[in-house]
């Protein structure tokens, strides 16, 4: 199966004979291959969606919007073959695929509902007989470059505010998961939007990623993937003065406090760190824990880490699937030999090379602890099943250990403190607060994104992605019949 472009309402002839595998992480078979597309696909993308978005934004806001009512009916319909689509191409699990493609529909509902409302406001003028307003105003053709590890979530939480709000779009997917960008393209196909409002080009970040940057007509980016290249993002995109919009890393900490549900602390770590084999942006990747449970802690976590079932993500049974490739292992396998030589290896440590495994990309769920804080383990985004136990003696060394990485993403408490609870949403430096629960799980219906080196202040799905996807426009109506001079006229 070759994967190829759509744009301008249809699909592509391939522009070129090149094309990367998509492989099956659990098993390294060879799912698809996929376009690797140039700058003249972009350039012919760009053209079709400009020319689209005029027209695209003068359709009422609420007939914009049935697009993704059907779009989220549609998904529904499909729900169970696209969770299956991205088992395959990307290694989750079933279970978690499921509440993947779920996120989506939750998105195309969500943002549908917008098309009733995207408010403005209204605002009383200084001058008599005036009226002003402030309304949200479509930017253009945006776009969009989405990471491997949500390749449908991600994907509906910048394309959905970006269509209902007047915007079209170009849509570059990861080239490791472009399947179910593909199984997307079919859907929009299907819905019948105008042609040139929703493109997809497959591609490289190098080539298709630089030439949407750098193209005029693309007025918007918005990007999700590590801070290594998204700090190139944001660089190319604003020596082309770009609205660059940035989700990126994450270290994010359970803190277990002396007075937590213990069970119910190793419950959500483990569903946080180990789940998506840890490779989520909210992946709990640190425990801090009060020093007076701390051993308590360990043997409960050692003892639920054990009952951890690795394999093939599509048999229901299986708790932690692979890592996406090859090169993923190596790099979570060298942050554990440097951890190593930073602190304790309670469990783990290896990848896993005994048959069947030895077919895949798999590493052993991992357990360090007696790590200082400022360890590289400890703030490195590993990106992978590995977690680092830290020891406190308070709260207020919690909460600073918690805010002493270089990332601002996700957080969480145990405690049955509500003291405790208050003063750690408050002191938490991060975008995002759990209270006894882990660090992922965030509903699409809030603003989803952090602060430092996690992002750039913008927030991808909630209300707030539509900060990302118009301008506020001021509109100023005059009905005195007469030349009213504002700041002069003040009589
Ligand atoms: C990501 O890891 O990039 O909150 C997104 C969560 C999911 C989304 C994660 N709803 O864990």
């Amino acid at each position: 199966m070759k994967l190829h472009n759509y744009y301008g309402g249809s699909w592509q002839e391939p522009s070129n004979a090149n094309y990367a595998a998509v492989l099956n992480p659990a098993n390294g078979e060879e799912l698809a291959q996929v376009q690797l597309s140039t700058k003249e696909d972009v350039e012919a993308a760009v053209k079709a969606a400009k020319e689209a978005q005029k027209k695209w934004a003068l359709v009422p806001a609420p007939k914009r919007a049935d697009y993704l009512y059907e779009i989220g009916r549609v998904m529904k319909e499909r729900k169970e073959h696209l969770a299956q689509v991205l088992t395959k191409e990307m290694g989750k699990v079933i279970e978690e695929a499921r509440g993947e493609v779920q996120e989506g529909i939750d998105m195309a509902y969500y943002m549908a509902g917008e098309g009733r409302r995207l408010f403005g406001e209204t605002t009383p003028s200084e001058l008599a007989d005036k009226f002003a307003m402030s309304v949200r105003a479509p930017i253009g053709v945006v776009g969009l470059i989405t990471p491997w590890n949500f390749p449908v979530a991600i994907a509906t939480w910048k394309s959905f505010p970006a269509i209902v709000a007047g915007n079209t779009f170009i849509w570059k997917p990861a080239t490791e998961t472009p399947m179910l960008a593909y199984e997307m393209a079919k859907i929009f196909d299907e819905v019948g939007f105008p042609a040139g409002v929703a493109n997809i080009v497959f591609g490289s970040g190098s080539e298709v990623g630089t030439a949407m940057i750098e193209h005029p007509d693309v007025k918007v980016i918005s990007f999700t993937g590590s801070t290594d290249t998204g700090s190139k993002v944001a660089e190319l995109g604003g020596r082309h003065l770009k609205k660059v919009s940035l989700e990126m890393g994450g270290k994010n900490a359970v803190i277990v406090m002396d007075d937590a549900d213990l069970n119910l602390a190793v419950e959500g770590i483990l569903w946080s760190a180990f789940g998506t084999a840890g490779q989520r942006c909210t992946a709990c990747s640190r425990v801090i824990v009060h020093k007076d449970v701390k051993a308590e802690l360990e043997t409960r976590l050692l003892e639920a880490m054990k009952q951890l079932t690795i394999g093939d993500g599509l048999d229901e049974s299986v708790k932690v699937g692979p890592v996406i490739n090859k090169a993923a292992l190596e790099k979570i396998h060298s942050y554990v030999e440097i951890g190593q030589g930073e602190a304790k290896l309670l469990t783990g440590g290896q990848i896993m090379t005994d048959s069947p495994y030895d077919k895949g990309c798999y590493y052993e769920p991992t357990l360090f602890t007696d790590v200082p804080a400022n360890a590289r383990i400890a703030q490195e985004e590993i990106f992978g099943p590995v977690v680092s136990l830290i020891e406190v003696g308070s709260l207020e060394e919690a909460i600073e250990v918690n805010n002493s990485v270089k990332y601002g993403l996700s957080s969480s408490i145990f405690t049955r403190d509500v003291n405790r609870v208050f003063k750690a949403q408050r002191d938490l430096d991060t975008g995002i607060v759990y209270v006894n629960a882990g660090t992922t799980g965030a509903e699409i219906h809030l603003p989803f994104g952090g602060t430092k080196g996690t992002g750039n202040g913008h927030r991808d799905s909630g209300v707030a992605a539509l900060d990302v996807y118009t301008e506020w426009k001021s509109v100023y109506v005059d009905f005195s019949g007469k030349l009213q001079r504002a700041q002069i006229d003040t009589e």
